[in-house]
């Protein structure tokens, strides 16, 4: 490292009003990631660690920025940010057990590096997509605003990560709802191997804010105390005034993507010419110099950090990898939650499945006060559907949220929310257009509380399915794309009491519940529902109508076909099952029945190939083998689109299959 006398400053630091402590604060606080790293890459050649990813000459960005934080301020990192993690005084222990997967990490071995959030610290780390976490900073952003706490969050991403949509969308909600978050882009040079100029074709990224109606600014991000005084600056002036503000930090990735990716595309001048700008060797330089940093107290810094390294380092070895155990595992899938059943007085009144779903709906907003409400028009219009008609007057603009058109944004800003303390209602304006918000639901929100012990608590409505005539991209029941991902609920109510007791359920549930609605029903079944509020179990198959000759399974409309079929061959005995949960499964209500009547027909409107038609199917197989008098049978819409043209649609649904279909299996 530089001797005081000789070496030339890269950087002009000025040092404004700091005192001496803090200038020496912040140079043991980068000094402190580089020495794990520089232990981590010894141990990376030695086998013991199996990847990593370096910040290596990026250290002033993460730790001025952390230090310009307050502690109970939310930080977003990425994973050069280990300076983020030790500024917040993580024990190192629970950094080096989190690598290596053990269990006083932070996600039980679950996931790897820096892709944990932690509550005690107010860290919430990336998933692998990059993007996400930006639109998760504007709901951790906007509950701090709701409560009108004076909070930033920062939330950080790479150069890279700017083309992807979910930060074009998380800039542009950030701004339209004047969100308290500091977007740090850490302009490092490579995403990988691509160089800046094959990422984007702008001089600045910072330049990008002003499409967004956004502040924004350029700091140079290897000089310590610019990165530091800056980021007070505004973090200090964003608390008074809540707005979203985007900093470009000028930086470079001094090492390979990951360790094992090497450097060899860098040309070796730019290499050169940034290890000139290191950020720990300049600012070290600038305090002997300045006669800030002497040389004993630079010795025991590095001794002192030495030592907490290995025997931090010591402590994780001893630590015994983590045995598994089966049902530790299948349990932390899912938050717990204990059922409370709220039982409705005797009142009734007729309902459509509309109007039961939104006086649900309203009597959640009514008891709980922290339940927020986004979705693409639902404030003053009502939403498409008139679901939330009325809401605005009676709860407010803050908790019925307009959104723009962007779907990942919302889904990320409702897991914002839950994570910082609110429950989020997402209406999908329609069921399809959960392909645009895809990747935050099944990688964010399922995998959250088994990750990190997060529960995302959040509903998302998914009005749905066919029969009206709307083509390819208004018509599709696309449940089963959510029930294969563990981690999710999926509720499909057929009745307008079940769906507003079930929907209360899968408000008050802490975990992610995707809440089906079929508009075909919504206007055209009506049935007595309780007035008041009340909840039904998630998980609970309802038994419709009772019998012994055969038992058809199913949900959604479904249901209706089947019960429209019965009314006709009034000589049958069916026992009719509506699941109106997919996920959980109630598996038991299915083997019970099939095992009694020895006979299944499955219907869905779903197309056939993957339904979850097909998995129970096979667990009839499984669980009623010996009983049943006849091969089970599926009865699906087509494998193919849903198409628009009333009798092409009539053809791809199952409806025209079901009768025969069922006299089949009564004469087998
Ligand atoms: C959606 C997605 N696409 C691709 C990748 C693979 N990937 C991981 S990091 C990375 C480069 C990221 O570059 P940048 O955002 O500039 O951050 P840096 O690594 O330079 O700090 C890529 C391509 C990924 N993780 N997620």
């Amino acid at each position: 490292m530089a001797t005081h006398t000789k070496t030339t400053l890269s950087f002009n630091y000025n040092r404004g009003t700091l005192d001496d402590k803090v200038l020496l604060q912040l140079y043991r606080a980068m000094l402190k990631p580089r020495m794990i790293e520089e232990k981590m890459l010894i141990l990376l050649r030695q086998g013991k660690i199996s990847k990593w990813f370096s910040g290596i000459g990026q250290e002033a960005i993460s730790v001025g920025v952390t230090s310009a934080m307050r502690d109970e301020e939310y930080i977003l990192p990425m994973h050069r940010n280990l300076g983020v993690f030790t500024t917040r005084e993580i024990p190192l222990y629970r950094l080096f057990t989190q690598w290596q997967g053990k269990m006083s990490g932070f996600t039980k071995g679950r996931d790897r590096s820096f892709h944990f959030g932690t509550q005690e610290y107010n860290i919430v780390g990336m998933i692998s997509h990059l993007g996400p976490q930006l639109g998760v900073a504007d709901g951790i952003a906007l509950a701090h605003k709701l409560r009108e706490e004076k909070a930033v969050t920062a939330v950080f991403t790479g150069e890279g990560g700017t083309s992807e949509g979910d930060f074009h969308e998380a800039l542009n909600v950030a701004s339209v709802w004047q969100l308290p978050v500091l977007f740090c882009i850490e302009n490092n040079g490579y995403g990988l191997s691509t160089p800046t100029s094959e990422q984007y074709n702008c001089e600045h990224l910072a330049q990008r804010a002003q499409g967004y109606g956004m502040e924004s600014h350029i700091i140079d991000g290897n000089n310590i105390l610019e990165v530091y005084t800056q980021i007070s600056r505004i973090t200090e002036d964003i608390r008074n005034n809540p707005r979203p503000v985007l900093i470009e930090f000028k930086t470079f990735r001094m090492r390979g993507h990951e360790e094992a990716s090497g450097t060899k595309y860098v040309p070796q001048e730019l290499m050169d010419m940034w290890a000139k700008k290191d950020p720990l060797s300049n600012y070290e330089a600038y305090l002997e110099q300045e006669g800030i940093l002497s040389a004993t107290v630079k010795e025991r810094y590095a001794v002192e950090i030495k030592n907490e390294i290995n025997e931090h380092l010591e402590k994780s070895y001893q630590e015994e990898q983590i045995t598994p155990d089966l049902n530790t595992e299948m349990e932390d899938v899912y938050a717990p939650f204990r059922f409370r059943e709220s039982v409705p007085s005797n009142t009734t009144e007729e309902l459509r499945l509309i109007d039961a779903i939104s006086q649900g709906l309203r009597q959640s907003m009514e008891k709980y006060d922290d339940l927020v409400i986004m979705g693409q028009d639902v404030a003053e219009y009502g939403g498409v559907f008139k679901i939330t008609e009325g809401f605005v007057a009676q709860f407010g603009k803050e908790r019925v949220r307009n959104t723009p058109i962007c779907e990942s944004a919302i889904v990320e800003t409702a897991m914002g929310l839950a994570i910082n303390g609110k429950k989020a209602m997402m209406e999908m304006q329609f069921s399809d257009f959960a392909t645009s918000g895809f990747n935050p639901i099944v990688n964010y929100l399922a995998k959250s509380h088994y990750r990190w012990s997060q529960p995302a608590d959040v509903v998302v409505r998914m009005p749905c399915g066919a029969g009206v005539a709307a083509g390819p991209f208004h018509s599709q029941t696309n449940e089963a794309w959510f029930t294969h991902t563990p981690g999710l609920k999926v509720v499909f109510p057929a009745f307008p009491a079940d769906a507003k007791g079930l929907l209360a359920t899968a408000i008050e549930d802490p975990n992610p519940v995707l809440f089906f609605e079929h508009k075909k029903l919504y206007r055209s079944i009506r049935q007595e529902v309780p007035t008041d509020y009340y909840t039904i179990p998630l998980g609970k198959a309802a038994l419709v109508r009772e019998g012994s000759q055969l038992t058809i399974i199913t949900y959604g409309a479904g249901v209706h076909w089947a019960l429209d079929l019965l009314k006709k061959k009034t000589e049958l005995s069916v026992d009719l099952i509506d699941l109106r949960t997919l996920q959980p499964l109630d598996k038991e209500s299915i083997i019970a029945s099939v095992c009694k009547t020895g006979k299944a027909l499955l219907l869905t409107e779903d197309s056939g190939f993957g339904s979850i038609m097909s998995d129970i199917s096979a667990l009839i197989m499984e669980s009623c083998f010996e009983k049943l008098d006849a091969p089970v049978k599926r009865v699906t819409s087509l494998d193919t689109p849903i198409p628009f043209d009333a009798n092409l649609e009539q053809q791809y649904l199952p409806l025209e299959r079901l009768e025969s279909a069922l006299q089949e299996l009564i004469d087998y």
